[in-house]
């Protein structure tokens, strides 16, 4: 397992690597972003960070001081973003990330440029992104791609969760939770995409290697919500460990987890299948 995440792409003649980060709204898009990335250079590393106000301000601080630089990192704060190792030189990714402004015309086959594509009509790209999430971040230099690599990626690990919540709604728990799932609308049309965006996700969890390298303590799942998505993780996590969880969902009479049978949570995703 230790090298699942380890894209299979050579890297032969590849002397260098960038950092990019996938932006909180970038998450909900990540099948087609890592297509374009993995169309142009090897993926070596993926890692879910949960953002705090001291990571992003050190991310950005050559933007400190800007009169936009509070909202540009009040945005992150609390948020997960994904960060990526590519196997590429930082101009390379830059080139097909595209300029900051997503509407630049130059924009249209760029990953930026997927914003307004994927920007329902309703609404106008600048009002939708505040100008500020523009899917993705790509080093701007070697310099900065080493600085940037070491920053998101060589940081310790906290200790790991009691409960590793599935829900990709906001869930009122108490306590020692995560839920690096929250906020992402999942294409649930296709299940084949919506199983590689989940485990992507699950894959880049910092404390996995350490349930199933160093018999730590796992955490309770909590589930509920969307049951495609708590089926996929849960039999995704099960396979990936070789652990079998504890799985809890939230009574709504006193908001507290109570554990459940994995055969009940699988009834109940044989209900909504049948019912789409
Ligand atoms: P880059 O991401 O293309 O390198 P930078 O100028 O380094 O662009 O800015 C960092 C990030 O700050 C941008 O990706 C964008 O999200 C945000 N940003 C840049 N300019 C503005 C602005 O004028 N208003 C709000 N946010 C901005
Ligand atoms: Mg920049």
């Amino acid at each position: 397992m230790s090298n699942t995440w380890l894209n299979s792409g050579s890297r032969e003649g590849v002397n260098t690597s960038t950092f990019v980060m996938i932006k909180p709204r970038g998450l909900s898009h990540w099948p087609l972003i890592k297509k374009r990335i993995e169309a142009t250079a090897p993926i070596a590393r993926t890692g879910l960070v949960f953002v705090t106000r001291e990571l992003i301000e050190q991310h950005y601080a050559e933007h400190a001081g800007k009169e936009w630089f509070v909202q540009l990192t009040d945005y992150f704060v609390g948020r997960y973003v994904l960060a990526i190792e590519v196997l590429a030189a930082p101009e390379v990714i830059r080139k097909i990330i595209g300029t900051t402004n997503p509407q630049d015309p130059v924009n249209k086959n760029t990953v930026r440029g997927l914003v307004n594509s994927l920007t329902p009509d309703d609404t106008t790209t600048v009002a939708y992104t505040k100008g500020i999430d523009n899917l993705i971040h790509g080093a701007d230099s070697e310099e900065a791609a080493k600085r940037e690599i070491d920053l998101w990626f060589n940081h310790p690990v906290p200790p790991t969760p009691a409960y590793l919540c599935l829900m990709n709604r906001k869930v009122a728990l108490e306590g020692d939770c995560v839920s690096p799932l929250i906020g992402i609308d999942f294409d649930l049309s296709n299940s084949m995409t919506l199983a590689s965006h989940i485990t992507d996700i699950l894959e880049a969890l910092p404390w996995n290697k350490r349930w199933s390298q160093f018999g730590e303590k796992i955490p309770a799942l909590l589930v509920g919500g969307v049951p495609a998505l708590q089926i996929i993780a849960v039999q995704y996590l099960t396979t990936l460990t070789g652990k079998s969880f504890e799985i809890c969902w939230i009574d709504h009479t006193d908001g507290a987890p109570k554990s459940v049978e994995l055969q009940s949570v699988k009834k109940r995703a044989r209900r909504h299948r049948d019912d789409l």
